[in-house]
């Protein structure tokens, strides 16, 4: 059955009263203790599972599934050969959040491949939650980190054909559509979001990227931001979004997913209607935008939802079976 298209579902006609295209995911073989954005979170989710073999807890889960993207030079979009601002500049945004409700986060931080761990840094030896820009660098030098340029010759080659238009235009599901194009494919990486129940029954998530290729110097979209790009509630499940941040933050993508799940919503249902409030508080403005939600639960049950098609997710369960699924979407091809 196909769905509604992006005109029909602009036309002042209310989402909710629409047949919605895919709206389902089917449902896991075993429940899932670990999920994360786009094809490429099969690699992350198995560095998760092998830091779960170890003993360790869904923070170590998330953080080592986060640092396999980071490492990989050949993404366009998470740490190292990240994509830079219009600047030519690179600077990485991430944040993590357990269990507890400890949360730490870094914004517009240069020189540093593991913002992620840097972010958990911020989380576990500071009285605070997020340092930015030239302060979170000088922690993470503190802390030990290794600086080095994470501007690679593929991205500032990149950068420099973007100079010749200088427009700015994010592209739909150009996390998937760069990483199967590319020479190695499995092997190139973009924003990831990543949620994991370790053997405790305990959640953590984590999101870590390079943000929107070619912004302004100084944007921070969703990724870093506690409620946007990423939400953890031990009693319920977390949610972690990609896409255009701007239009996550718009939502408080993620809480509101979480607390749709309170409310009941299994956890494809509570993506689906934080992508439907965003389509009717938005309207035409988002006919161009990819933002996708993804959910797990404490029950180990997964769900995502997107405003466009292509977007797709990995699910591993406790015995380290992966799965990636389509998400159902808003708007059908056009
Ligand atoms: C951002 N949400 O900086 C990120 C971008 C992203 O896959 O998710 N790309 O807005």
């Amino acid at each position: 059955m196909s769905g509604p298209s992006r005109r029909t579902i602009l036309g002042a006609v209310p989402v909710p009263a629409l047949a919605l295209a895919g709206a389902g995911v089917t449902p896991p073989a075993a429940p899932a203790v670990m999920v994360s954005t786009w094809d490429f979170g099969a690699a992350a989710n198995a560095a998760g599972l092998a830091a779960r073999a170890d003993g360790g807890s869904a923070l170590d889960m998330v953080e080592a599934g986060g640092r396999v993207a980071e490492a990989d030079e050949s993404n366009s979009s998470v740490g190292l050969g990240g994509l830079p601002d219009r600047d030519g500049r690179v600077t990485l945004d991430a944040c993590v959040m357990t269990w507890a409700g400890d949360i730490g986060a870094v914004c517009a931080l240069e020189d540093v491949v593991h913002a992620v761990s840097v972010a958990r840094r911020v989380m576990e030896r500071t009285p605070h939650t997020m340092l930015v820009g030239e302060g979170a660098r000088t922690f993470a030098v503190d802390q030990g980190f290794e600086t080095r340029n994470l501007l690679t010759p593929r991205a500032e080659a990149a950068w420099r054909d973007w100079l010749k238009t200088a427009d700015y235009a994010p592209r739909i599901n150009s996390e998937n559509t760069d990483w199967r194009s590319l020479p190695g494919g499995p092997g190139n990486h973009d924003t990831i979001g990543l949620l994991a129940i370790d053997a405790a029954g305990r959640l953590a998530g984590a999101c870590t990227t390079s943000g929107m290729a070619f912004k302004m110097r100084g944007r921070v979209g969703d990724s870093p931001l506690i409620g946007a790009g990423l939400y953890v509630d031990d009693e319920i499940g977390g949610a972690t979004a990609t896409g255009v941040g701007e239009d996550v933050i718009r939502v408080a993508g993620s809480h509101a997913v979480v607390e749709a799940m309170r409310a009941g919503l299994d956890p494809t249902a509570a993506c689906r209607r934080v992508i439907e409030r965003l389509a009717r508080l938005r309207g035409s403005k988002i006919a161009n935008s990819q933002v996708a939600l993804v959910a797990l639960d404490k029950g180990g049950r997964t769900g995502a939802f997107a405003l466009q098609p292509g977007f797709t997710f990995a699910v591993t369960d406790a015995n380290g079976q992966t799965r990636i699924e389509p998400a159902g979407a808003l708007f059908e091809s056009s």
